[in-house]
C-alpha cells in the first residue's frame, strides 16, 4: 500500500464471540473486502496426491474453523499485531480438479500466481496433501527465481515415482529440484524420521543438495542448534517454508494422511518457528491435514496455530 491505510483486521473476538461470525481464517478480512493486500491465506483443497490415507482435500475447511480459537491481536513471542501492520486477508479456496494430478498443478500454479501479482505479495498456503508445494513452488519461481527450502516433514518427499507417477505428495521436491525451482545446496529437511523404501533413497536426497536434521537429531543437538543450521543454510536468500503436519508426532497431529511415530512436540516446532524470524519468507504451508483422522481438533488446532506463527513471521521479517 502507497498511502498507509489501517488495514481491515479480525472481527474483534471482545464483541463478536469467537465460534462465530465469518468462516474466514482467524476471521480476517475477506479478499473482496480490501482494495489490495500484503499477504494471503489461502486454501488448496487438493488431495489426489496421497499414497496412504486421504482426506486432506477437507484441511482449509478444518483449519479455517479451529483458527477460530485464535486471538489474532498480538503474537506475543514474535512481539508483533500483524493485522494492523500489513493487510492480511483470506483469499479463499483454489478452485482444482480431484480427478487429475497435472490439471490440478496448472489450476494451482496459476492461481498462485495471481495471488502473488507483480509486487510479489506472500502468502500461507493451507492444504492439501503435499502435491501443492510444487505448484506453489513455480509460482514463485516466476517473481523470485531459485528459493531455498526450509521443509519441516517426517518424510523426505523427494522420491523419484510412485506407481509410476511422477508427482505426488512424496515425490514433489525432487520435481522442484529438476526443474530448478530450488537454490542448490541451500535447502533442508526437518523431523525426517522411520523406514524408507530403500538406503539409496538418502544418497539421492543428499545429491540433490539437500540436508536433513532428523527428528531423533533434536535430542542430541538441541532446538537452538538446529535453528543456527537451518539459518545457516537459507542465509538471506528467499526462503519457502514448507510443514508438513506429519513432522508433529501422531499424539500431536493424529488426524493427517501417513503417521509416523517418533515425532516433534508441537511446543518444539512452535519453537523453533518462532526463532525463525528475520529469514526472507516468500512463500509458505501448511499441508497434509486430514479431519476425518483427527479427534477434538488436535491437528487442525496446531495447523492454525502454524498458520498464525507463519503470517507473524512474514510481518516480524519485514523488520
Ligand atoms: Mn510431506
Amino acid at each position: 500500500m502507497d498511502d498507509f491505510q489501517k488495514p481491515v483486521g479480525a472481527i474483534p473476538s471482545t464483541q463478536v464471540p469467537r465460534y462465530a461470525g465469518k468462516g474466514t481464517f482467524a476471521r480476517i478480512a475477506d479478499i473482496r473486502e480490501v482494495g489490495d493486500y500484503d499477504i494471503a491465506v489461502l486454501g488448496i483443497p487438493f488431495d489426489g496426491g496421497t499414497s496412504y490415507r486421504p482426506g486432506a482435500r477437507f484441511g482449509p475447511m478444518a483449519v479455517r474453523q479451529a483458527a477460530r480459537t485464535l486471538r489474532p491481536g498480538f503474537h506475543v513471542e514474535l512481539g508483533v499485531a500483524p493485522l494492523e501492520v500489513v493487510q492480511i486477508v483470506d483469499a479463499g479456496d483454489v478452485t482444482v480438479t480431484p480427478y487429475d494430478i497435472a490439471e490440478a498443478c496448472t489450476q494451482i500454479e496459476d492461481h498462485v500466481r495471481d495471488v502473488i501479482g507483480d509486487r510479489a505479495r506472500r502468502f500461507v498456503a493451507i492444504g492439501g496433501d503435499h502435491t501443492v508445494a510444487l505448484p506453489n513452488l513455480r509460482a514463485l519461481h516466476r517473481v523470485h527465481g531459485p528459493v531455498a527450502l526450509v521443509h519441516f516433514d517426517a518424510h523426505l518427499d523427494t522420491w523419484d515415482t510412485y506407481f509410476n507417477a511422477p508427482v505426488t505428495h512424496g515425490t514433489i521436491f525432487r520435481r522442484a529440484f529438476e526443474e530448478g525451482l530450488l537454490v542448490e545446496d541451500h535447502s533442508i529437511h526437518v523431523g525426517i524420521r522411520g523406514p524408507i523404501y530403500d538406503r539409496i533413497d538418502l544418497t539421492d536426497d543428499a545429491r540433490m543438495g539437500f540436508k536433513i536434521i532428523r527428528a531423533g537429531d533434536l535430542d542430541v543437538i538441541g532446538i537452538e542448534a538446529a535453528v543456527d543450521t537451518v539459518r545457516r543454510r537459507v542465509g538471506d536468500l528467499p526462503v519457502y517454508l514448507s510443514i508438513d503436519i506429519d513432522v508433529l508426532d501422531p499424539a500431536f497431529a493424529p488426524g493427517t494422511g501417513t503417521p509416523e511415530s517418533g515425532g516433534l512436540t508441537a511446543r518444539e516446532l512452535l519453537r523453533m518457528l518462532r526463532s525463525l524470524d528475520g529469514l526472507n519468507l516468500v512463500g509458505a504451508d501448511v499441508v497434509e491435514v486430514s479431519p476425518a483422522y483427527d479427534h477434538a481438533e488436535i491437528t487442525s488446532v496446531a495447523a492454525a496455530t502454524l498458520v498464525f506463527d507463519l503470517l507473524a513471521l512474514m510481518v516480524a521479517d519485514r523488520g
